[in-house]
């Protein structure tokens, strides 16, 4: 039994949820917790409202009202959402309140005791209209690393690298949107430099973390080498600089030094909560926790190398992160999700028109884990009805069916062969599942929990119990009994993805908290009583209309003013032909077993397929659309009897089938495991 810290980013509290927030540091966070959870773990889930610095003082002056106001609101705001998602924090702290601030103030004389910060008076921006100095967002221009023209004072949002104000390109106010001036004014700095060695070696030991993390940490510190970065602010929202010096007055401290401090005061605040006001020592001062951050990637410097400084610089005996699984972006319909442009799916809403369950599934389905992924309407349509409707709860719904229609019970069973066999697969399966979770993999977790379902259909339609009714009462009561044991494998399976659903369907099998009774390593040996009552069955997931999804394409339109999705026009049909002109056509699956980019060419990729025995090369103009890695091990359609042609100076042997738009292309896949290559599609 292991022990775990796990805290997913604190979200800023001056706005409401989005689907990409929930994606990136949330929904993968909780999948992990509840997995860990079943495991027998001991963990602890913590995350707070991140409630000071410059985006909440922008809205507040944006509305016309106090910070305070502003953060009220939305941790309120905040955590409502989380909680209709079933993100279940162990503590939901905010960082405005009093015990945080203490402890933010202790950090930070720790650090001035141990000669780790120190006083410097620098040029400053400073608005001269608005009469004050402009830390951070205050200041926008270009980023002198990758030229987006949004970079902030503080940080890029699109490369993710830390600035300084005086490095942006074209400075200008935020406020008034004139030319700052400069104005010399004294701060504290963080000698980051300081910890340059250390945690250089410790980021070097960390070889199983995410590149995204520690190449991009080692290369910033490699080339540019770590400086002193201020660690005080000129506004009037923050905690207090706790030192008796005039200069001090009227200066806070900078929000992403008191942010992550927050993950040990809402600790310690849960701690005092449950009555037990030692206990988060046995998390944050002993070193067989496991920390782990989940967050997004532009958080990663902070996260990756302030906040261990911040840590080590204390010469105390905290632990620092044993992993930060930092995942990238979502976009949607195509876009970069923008807050002020609209362009957003917001979660309470999302929450109100769809079960939650299914979101959870369709956005852990296209995590962004490795690369930014996105989310469409269309997709998360496909996921509900074809897969959790049409697998998962269709076979809830057969044999629940079924079950009723024969007494309600759990019958006797005398299992053979065959049973044996199908409950090793799910044993291998749900272990593939765990170590899924345990590796962060949440979309090869969605994969292999459906896995599970796709098992339990396929027993059911090669015992036939309907047969068995007429033929062979015995045997069918042992079919039936095991149906229902891997209805119940399925559901301990895919709580952590759809908790409430998977809890649903522990209820129907007349059984009660899925936690309290079972662990993972009791799982495949308890199965349900004989004789047990099962209670009434319901459908689990309904069917996801075209007029919802249309809707909720409207909407983002209408809401952010876009023309661009506007519904592609239906082309003109081309002429009639006749079923044996369609006949002509031989189309066949195939299974991708190599793809490489074709360097000579802006749209084609090569593809290695099989069909059956045999294997064909075939170029596919799809280069903007996949990556080579993710088309392999897929099964697409192509068109078998094409005449060879040449493209690129390349053979072409077939061509694939995809539906495209212009925009978009996406290729015609086959559901893994369900058919097997070579077969004929017609
Ligand atoms: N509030 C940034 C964000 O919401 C920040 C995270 C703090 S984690 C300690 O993107
Ligand atoms: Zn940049």
């Amino acid at each position: 039994m292991a022990r775990y810290l796990v805290t997913s980013a604190l979200p800023y509290a001056n706005g409401p949820l989005h689907l990409g927030h929930l994606a990136g540091a949330y929904l993968p966070a909780d999948i992990f917790v509840r997995s860990r959870r079943m495991n027998g773990d001991d963990i602890l889930y913590i995350c707070g409202t991140d409630e000071h610095g410059v985006p909440i003082t922008i809205r507040a002056e944006a509305e016309n009202v106090s910070p305070r106001d502003i953060v009220t609101r939305f941790h309120h705001e905040i955590k409502d959402s989380f909680d209709r998602f079933n993100i279940e924090f162990d503590n939901f702290s905010g960082t405005a309140r009093p015990n945080h601030a203490k402890l933010s103030q202790e950090f930070f004389l720790n650090l001035l005791n141990n000669d780790h910060i120190m006083v410097k008076e620098e040029d400053q921006f400073y608005d001269e209209q608005s009469d004050r100095f402009l830390p951070d967002r205050y200041v926008e221009g270009t980023c002198p690393k990758c030229g987006d023209e949004k970079a902030r004072g503080d940080q890029c949002d699109k490369c993710g690298v830390l600035l300084t104000p005086f490095e942006l390109i074209n400075p200008t106010s935020s406020l008034s949107g004139s030319k700052p001036i400069i104005k010399a004014a004294k701060h504290w700095y963080l000698k980051l430099q300081d910890f340059e060695k250390d945690l250089t070696t410790w980021l070097e030991s960390k070889t199983t973390w995410k590149d995204s993390v520690t190449k991009f940490m080692l290369g910033w510190i490699r080339t540019d080498g770590l400086h002193e970065r201020a660690i005080t602010r000129d506004i009037n929202w923050g905690i207090p600089v706790p030192l008796d010096d005039p200069d001090a007055v009227g200066k806070v401290l900078y929000v992403w030094f008191d942010a992550p401090i927050g993950y040990i005061s809402s600790t310690m605040e849960w701690a005092e909560r449950i009555g037990k006001p030692e206990l988060w020592k046995d998390y944050w001062k002993n070193n067989d926790t496991k920390l782990i951050h989940f967050i997004g990637k532009d958080n990663i410097p902070f996260h990756a190398v302030i906040w261990p400084s911040l840590l080590m610089g204390q010469k105390s005996d905290w632990i620092l992160p044993h992993d930060i699984p930092a995942n990238e972006y979502l976009t949607l319909e195509g876009e970069k999700i923008s807050t002020s442009q609209n362009w957003a799916v917001w979660a309470t809403e999302a929450a109100k028109d769809f079960p939650t369950d299914t979101l959870r599934y369709a956005l852990a389905a296209n995590a962004p884990e490795s690369k930014d992924a996105d989310f469409t309407w269309a997709f998360f349509q496909a996921r509900n009805n074809d897969e959790l409707a049409n697998i998962y709860g269709n076979l809830v719904n057969r044999t629940m069916t079924f079950l009723h229609k024969e007494g309600g019970v759990v019958p006797e069973a005398n299992y053979n062969d065959r049973d044996q066999e199908h409950f090793t697969y799910l044993e291998n399966k749900l272990n593939e599942l765990f170590t899924a979770f345990e590796h962060y993999k949440v979309r090869e977790a969605c994969k292999l929990m459906m896995d599970l379902a796709r098992e339990g259909n396929r027993y059911f339609d090669e015992t036939k119990p309907w047969v068995l009714r007429k033929t062979d009462p015995e045997r069918l009561n042992t079919v039936l009994n095991v149906c229902l044991n891997t209805l119940r494998i399925l559901s301990f399976g895919s709580y952590s993805i759809i908790p409430h659903s998977a809890e649903k369907l522990w209820n129907m099998l007349g059984q009660e908290g899925i936690l309290s009774l079972e662990r993972l390593n009791t799982v495949m040996k308890n199965s349900l009583p004989i004789g047990q009552q099962l209670k009434e069955s319901e459908i689990l997931f309904r069917k996801i209309e075209d007029n919802e999804i249309k809707a909720q394409i409207e909407k983002l339109n209408k809401q952010s003013g876009n023309k661009k999705m506007e519904e592609t026009p239906i082309k003109e049909s081309k002429p009639e032909i006749t079923i044996e002109d369609f006949l002509k056509l031989d189309l066949r699956v195939a299974e991708v077993v190599a793809a490489e980019n074709l360097e000579k060419s802006r749209k084609l990729l090569k593809l290695q397929v099989k069909i059956g025995d045999e294997s064909r090369q075939i170029l596919a103009g799809i280069k903007e659309f996949y990556s080579p890695e993710e088309l392999v091990g897929r099964k697409i359609v192509i068109v078998y009897n094409l005449k060879p042609a040449k493209l690129a100076g390349e053979l072409s042997e077939g061509m694939l089938l995809a539906a495209s738009n212009g925009d978009k292309s996406l290729l015609y896949l086959v559901d893994p495991g369900d058919i097997s290559s070579g077969s004929s599609v017609g």
